[in-house]
């Protein structure tokens, strides 16, 4: 199947249960009754043009006066708290965990309901804290109360990162940056999240001072488009002719955040269970779900790789299936994977960790389809969570 009809090949399973269920779900006001053509047009879309996006973002922030301001704007030696909701605090993790690399400096990642509910837990260190604040749309209300209480009760200086312009966020931060061509139409975040976590780590580059960090950055979009382009026909196979109940997502280090986005991602588009966890954390009781029907998605790094082929091995040995992302795979890793993703990018990495969540984002989108769903109308979500101004406790 070639990328070119990939999608035109798909016919969702047994229609009428699909249909079912849909008619139930338009009858109840859960989805729109969208007639749209073809469900997901947004979303792939989006999916499909994060090389390109990454390129424009990259572009902007090297324009003068963006990245290479940023350093003397923050607080130096400081505990970086990466903050963020839903897919944005899955940004928050992998970028806190590239920060701390590229940086050498103290970095966390915190929902941002932790820092209205549990402010002392987090804000306890004797080094002063650099807050940033993560939000696609600059608009999530945890997020901007966050923010607030930051700024104004804790008099500290945060930082926000959005894709949207003249959003509140940007408005209470003391200082923001915008990757406005990094929007989406979807409500479930692709480019927005890779394009953020890229800018993060450019920033990071920036602090260290690492210029060559940067240019390693600037080689990725060109490269991920052939990945992508080689990837997005063979997900759409395997989705097509396997069954599969449960999806594990697995990864160490940062890529326990792209872990985090990719079981969002399939449970958003999807509706389907899914669950992540630190690789060798599967071993430690989750992985007694593991049936012939359970897809484990392994990102696997080249720093903990043997560890983490391990797990790999023995849980194809438990009979799983298997779906292997990596730069650079070996003989034993090619046995155990079902399906193996090789990346082959020539630089660190760090700076292809971004290129790891299409995957899981391809693997989200051609299960919804296959279900019968519309990824550009997941049910129950909206593009924004706004509270009640009236909720209770925050
Ligand atoms: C965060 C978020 C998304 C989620 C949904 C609702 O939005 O939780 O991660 O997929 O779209 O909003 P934002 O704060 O990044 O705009």
């Amino acid at each position: 199947m070639d990328a070119a009809n990939v999608d035109a090949e798909f016919k969702p399973a047994s229609q009428n249960a699909l249909s079912v269920i849909r008619d139930w779900d338009i009858k109840k006001g859960w989805v729109m009754n969208s007639t749209r053509p073809s469900p997901g047009t947004h979303t792939l879309n989006e999916i499909m043009s994060q090389p390109s996006c990454w390129q424009e973002c990259l572009n902007e922030l090297e324009r003068p006066g963006q990245l290479d301001k940023m350093p003397g704007r923050l607080a130096p030696q400081a505990d970086w708290l990466f903050v963020g909701c839903g897919s944005s605090y899955y940004i928050a993790l992998a970028a806190a965990a590239s920060w701390a690399q590229l940086t050498g400096l103290r970095a966390r990642a915190v929902p941002a309901s932790e820092v209205l509910l549990f402010p002392d837990l987090l804000l306890t260190g004797k080094a002063p804290c650099q807050p940033v604040l993560i939000s696609r749309s600059g608009r999530t209300s945890e997020v901007l109360k966050a923010a607030e209480y930051l700024e104004s009760t804790r008099k500290i200086r945060t930082l926000a990162i959005s894709c949207a312009a003249d959003q509140p966020l940007g408005a209470i931060c003391t200082i923001s940056l915008n990757l406005v061509p990094a929007d989406e139409k979807s409500t479930v975040m692709t480019r927005s999240f890779s394009s953020m976590l890229l800018g993060l780590q450019a920033l990071a580059a920036a602090v260290a001072g690492k210029r060559e960090f940067i240019e390693a950055l600037g080689r990725v979009p060109a490269a991920a488009q052939a990945a992508l382009e080689a990837m997005r026909p063979r997900i759409a196979s395997f989705v097509q002719l396997n069954e599969f109940n449960d999806y594990v997502f697995l990864g160490q280090g940062p890529f326990f955040g792209i872990a985090s986005e990719s079981h969002l991602k399939v449970k958003e588009m999807s509706c389907s269970c899914a669950q992540c966890y630190h690789s060798l954390e599967f071993r430690h009781g989750p992985m007694s779900v593991v049936r012939p029907d359970t897809l484990i998605s392994f990102f696997l790094s080249e720093s903990a790789y043997k560890a983490e082929r391990e797990v790999l091995e023995e849980m194809k040995e438990l009979g799983a299936k298997t779906l292997v992302v990596t730069n650079a795979a070996d003989e034993r890793v090619r046995h155990a994977a079902d399906l193996l993703i090789e990346l082959n990018l020539d630089v660190p990495e760090c700076a292809r960790l971004v290129v790891h969540v299409l995957a899981g984002q391809l693997l989200g989108y051609y299960t919804a389809l296959k279900k019968g769903m519309d990824p550009d109308n997941p049910r129950f979500l909206s593009r924004v969570v706004i509270l009640n101004e009236k909720a209770q406790g925050i």
